[in-house]
C-alpha cells in the first residue's frame, strides 16, 4: 500500500469525534467562533449521521431536568448521580450540565425531533428525569444541526485519530488517517476537544463468535477518547468506575423503558422478585444500599446473587406489565382491545427505535411481549463517562460552582493545556446520557473558544516527531506486506500479530483476571496481578500487529486503544481496596464498602518511562 499523502490542517478549535457530546460543541463553538472570526474544524471515524452510540437511534431522552416546572432541582439531580455512583461524584460537574441540559433538549425538539406529548401538550415522562421520544432518527436530527452549524468544508468524515499532536505540556492537535484513501492526516489546533466516546469490547463480551459485534453499547468506540487523554498526560478520574447494564439477553435491548414506563417486575424463574426478597441485603451498603432509586449496580447485584444461587434465568415481566396497564380498561372491551394494541406497539417501537436486533431476536424466537416474558442479564462491562459509569479524563469545573480544588481556568479542560473532554470523554460526571453529553460538549467548546480567545497559544510543531507518528500509525501495513506471504494462512504468522486475534487476548485476560461475565464479575488483588503481567506481554506483542488494509489499520489502533483503557482500569481497581459497586465488580479479598475509600481514584501516565501515578483525590459537597 502506500505512498500516503500528508494533508495538513491548521484550525482554531479541533473537536475530535462526531457523536452527541461532538454535536453539541459544533453548534455552541460555532457560535462563539462566528463572533471572534475563528476556524472550527471536526473529524470523525464514521459518518455523523450516523456516527457513536446513538447510531441506531433511542427511545427515550434520559436526562431532563425539567427546571421550568419547579418540581425538580439542579440539587436533586446532583444527589440522584451521587448516590448511584455510591457517593463518588464531581458535584459541580453534574451540576453544571444539569442547569443547562433542558435547552439542550428544547433545542432537538425545535429541530425536529419529535418527543412524545400527553393530551395536555406536555412531554410524556418515562420517569422523573426520563423523556420517550420516536428516535429512530435522533441522531441524523442532531448531526444536521451540527453540520449546518459548522459547514460542511469544516467536517472530515472516516478519518480515524489516533493520538495527540503535543507541544510540550500543550495539546496542539491531533493526528489520523482516512479509512479510505491514502491520507495521513495532520490537525494543527489551537484548542482540541476530546468526544470520542467510551470503550467498547475491552471485556470479553457474551456474544462472542455466533453475534461477535453484538453489545450494548457500540463496538466502535473502542476507548479511543482515554487513550488521546491517557497519551496527552491528562489526569484520568473513576478509572475503576465500569458500567454493566441489565439488558434483555443476546440483543441487548435496554430496560428502561420496561422498568420505568411500563412499571414491570424482573423475576426469577421460580418467579421470585429479588428487589423484594433481598432487601436485607442492601443492609450492608449502606448508606447508599437505603437510598432511592436503588443505585443501578445494587440493582445489578440482588439479580446476580439469584443467578450465584441458581435461581436463572432472570426474566422481564413484559406479558405481566402489559396485561396490568390494560387491566384498567377492563370493563370497556373496546377501549381495553384499543390500549392493548397501543402497549403492543410501545413494546415493538422502544426497540425498534433504539436495539433494531432486539425486534429481531423476539422476532425470531415468536416471541410476544405481551404473551411471555424475556430473558434479561448482567452484560460484560463497558467503559462510559456518560451513563451509570463514571471514567473519563479528570476536567475543570465551572468557575461559579467548583471549589479551587477542581477549578483551573476553563470548564471542561482538562489538566493538559488546550485539551478539552466531553461526554464518556470526561469523568466522575455519570448519568448525562444523550442529552447531558450534547451539553456538555457545548459546555467544553464555550471553555475551548474562551481559552482560545485569552490565551492565544502559539504553538510549535516539530516536523521530525510528525514524520515519526506516520511511520509508527502505518507500520502494521508494512509488517503485514513484510511477511504474509510466508503462511498458507494469513491468519497464522510468527511475524505478526492480527487485531481481532490480539483483541481476543486482550478480552481473556480481562475476562478471567478483572472480573468479566465468565468470572461473574469478581476479581481480587492476586488475580489483578497476575492479569497486568498478562498485559505487559501484550503491550510487547502490540509492536507486531499487522493490517492487510487501511480498515484493518483502523482495527490495529483501536484495540491499541482499547488495551490502555485495560490498563488503567486494572490499576485503579487494585488500588482501591474495597467494593464499592459490588453489581460492578466485587474484589473478593476486600469484600466490604470502606467509607474511607470516599474518594476519587485519580491516575496519570508517563508516556516516556511507560509508569504511571496513582493516588487519591477528596470529594469536595457543594450542595
Ligand atoms: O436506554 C472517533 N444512551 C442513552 N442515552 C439517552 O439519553 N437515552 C437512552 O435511552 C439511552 N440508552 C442507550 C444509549 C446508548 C446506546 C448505545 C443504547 C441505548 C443502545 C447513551 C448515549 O447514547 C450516550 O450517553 C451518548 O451518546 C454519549 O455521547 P458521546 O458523544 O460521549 O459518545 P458517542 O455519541 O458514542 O460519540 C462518539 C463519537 O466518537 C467517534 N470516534 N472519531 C475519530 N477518531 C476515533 N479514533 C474515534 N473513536 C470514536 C465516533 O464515530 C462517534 O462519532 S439506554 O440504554 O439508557
Ligand atoms: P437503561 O435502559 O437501563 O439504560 O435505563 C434508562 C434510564 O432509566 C436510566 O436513567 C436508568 O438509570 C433508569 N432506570 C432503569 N431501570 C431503573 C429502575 N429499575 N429504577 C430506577 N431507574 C431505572
Amino acid at each position: 500500500m502506500g505512498p500516503f499523502e500528508t494533508v495538513e490542517i491548521n484550525t482554531d478549535l479541533l473537536i475530535v469525534g462526531g457523536g452527541m457530546a461532538a454535536c453539541g460543541a459544533a453548534v455552541e463553538a460555532s457560535y462563539w467562533a462566528k463572533k471572534y472570526g475563528l476556524k472550527v474544524t471536526l473529524v470523525d471515524k464514521a459518518a455523523l449521521d450516523r456516527s457513536g452510540a446513538v447510531a441506531m437511534g433511542l427511545s427515550a431522552i434520559n436526562q431532563y431536568v425539567d427546571l421550568n416546572s419547579g418540581k425538580n432541582t439542579v440539587q436533586d439531580y446532583v444527589n440522584y448521580v451521587r448516590n448511584d455512583l455510591m457517593g463518588i461524584t464531581r458535584e459541580d460537574l453534574v451540576a453544571n450540565i444539569a442547569r443547562h441540559v433542558d435547552s439542550t433538549v428544547h433545542l432537538f425538539e425545535k429541530w425536529g425531533l419529535p418527543i412524545w406529548k400527553d393530551e395536555e401538550g406536555n412531554y410524556v415522562h418515562e420517569g422523573r428525569w426520563q423523556l420517550m421520544i420516536n428516535g429512530e432518527s435522533y441522531k441524523v436530527v442532531v448531526a444536521e444541526a451540527a453540520k449546518n452549524a459548522l459547514g460542511i468544508e469544516n467536517i472530515y468524515e472516516r478519518v480515524f485519530i489516533v493520538e495527540p499532536l503535543m507541544d510540550g505540556d500543550r495539546c496542539a492537535g491531533a493526528v489520523g488517517f482516512s479509512v479510505r484513501e491514502n491520507k495521513f492526516y495532520v490537525f494543527k489546533a489551537k484548542a482540541t476537544l476530546v468526544a470520542m466516546g467510551g470503550a467498547v469490547h475491552v471485556f470479553r463480551p457474551r456474544s462472542t463468535g455466533e453475534g461477535l459485534g453484538r453489545a450494548w453499547y457500540p463496538p466502535w468506540n473502542s476507548g479511543s477518547s482515554a487513550y488521546f487523554t491517557i497519551i496527552a498526560g491528562a489526569e484520568m478520574t473513576c478509572q475503576e468506575v465500569r458500567f454493566i447494564p441489565v439488558r434483555f439477553k443476546d440483543a441487548y435491548g435496554p430496560v428502561g423503558a420496561w422498568f420505568l414506563l411500563f412499571k414491570s417486575r424482573a423475576t426469577n424463574a421460580l418467579g421470585g422478585d429479588y428487589m423484594v426478597e433481598r432487601t436485607d441485603e442492601l443492609e450492608k451498603w449502606l448508606p447508599y444500599g437505603k437510598v432511592k432509586p436503588i443505585p443501578a449496580n445494587l440493582r445489578n447485584w440482588l439479580g446476580m446473587l439469584d443467578v450465584m444461587e441458581g435461581k436463572g434465568p432472570i426474566y422481564m415481566r413484559t406479558e405481566e406489565a402489559i396485561q396490568k396497564l390494560a387491566d384498567q380498561y377492563k370493563d370497556d372491551p373496546k377501549a381495553y382491545k384499543k390500549k392493548m394494541k397501543e402497549l403492543e406497539e410501545e413494546a415493538w417501537e422502544d426497540f425498534l427505535d433504539m436495539t433494531i436486533s432486539q425486534a429481531i431476536l423476539w422476532a425470531a424466537t415468536n416471541t410476544f411481549p405481551e404473551q411471555a416474558p424475556s430473558e434479561i442479564a448482567a452484560a460484560e462491562p463497558y467503559f462510559i463517562g456518560s451513563h451509570s459509569g463514571a471514567s473519563g479524563a479528570w476536567v475543570s469545573g465551572p468557575k461559579d460552582l467548583a471549589p479551587p480544588e477542581y477549578f483551573w481556568g476553563y470548564p471542561n479542560m482538562s489538566t493538559v493545556k488546550g485539551l478539552f473532554c466531553a461526554g464518556d470523554a470526561s469523568g466522575a460526571s455519570s448519568h448525562k446520557f444523550s442529552s447531558g453529553s450534547h451539553a456538555e460538549g457545548r459546555i467544553a467548546a464555550k471553555g475551548a473558544i474562551e481559552y482560545i480567545v485569552k490565551e492565544n497559544p502559539q504553538l510549535n510543531y516539530d516536523a521530525n516527531q510528525i514524520e515519526e507518528l506516520k511511520k509508527r500509525i502505518y507500520k502494521p501495513l508494512e509488517i503485514y506486506e513484510a511477511h504474509y506471504k510466508e503462511t498458507t494462512d494469513p491468519d497464522i504468522n510468527p511475524n505478526y500479530i492480527r487485531p481481532k486475534m490480539f483483541m481476543f487476548r486482550l478480552q481473556k485476560i480481562m475476562d478471567e483476571y478483572a472480573g468479566g461475565v465468565s468470572s461473574q464479575f469478581k476479581t481480587s488483588k492476586t488475580l489483578l496481578e497476575k492479569g497486568l503481567q498478562l498485559l505487559k506481554f501484550l503491550k510487547e506483542d502490540s509492536e507486531k500487529l499487522a493490517a492487510a488494509d487501511l480498515h484493518e489499520l483502523m482495527r490495529c489502533w483501536e484495540n491499541i486503544h482499547r488495551m490502555y483503557q485495560a490498563e488503567a482500569h486494572m490499576r485503579a481497581i487494585l488500588f482501591r481496596e474495597e467494593t464499592r459497586w459490588p453489581g460492578y465488580y466485587f474484589r473478593a479479598d476486600k469484600p466490604n464498602l470502606d467509607p474511607n475509600w470516599e474518594k476519587f481514584v485519580n491516575m496519570t501516565y508517563d508516556r516516556k518511562t511507560d509508569t504511571w501515578n496513582i493516588f487519591t483525590r477528596d470529594i469536595i459537597h457543594i450542595f
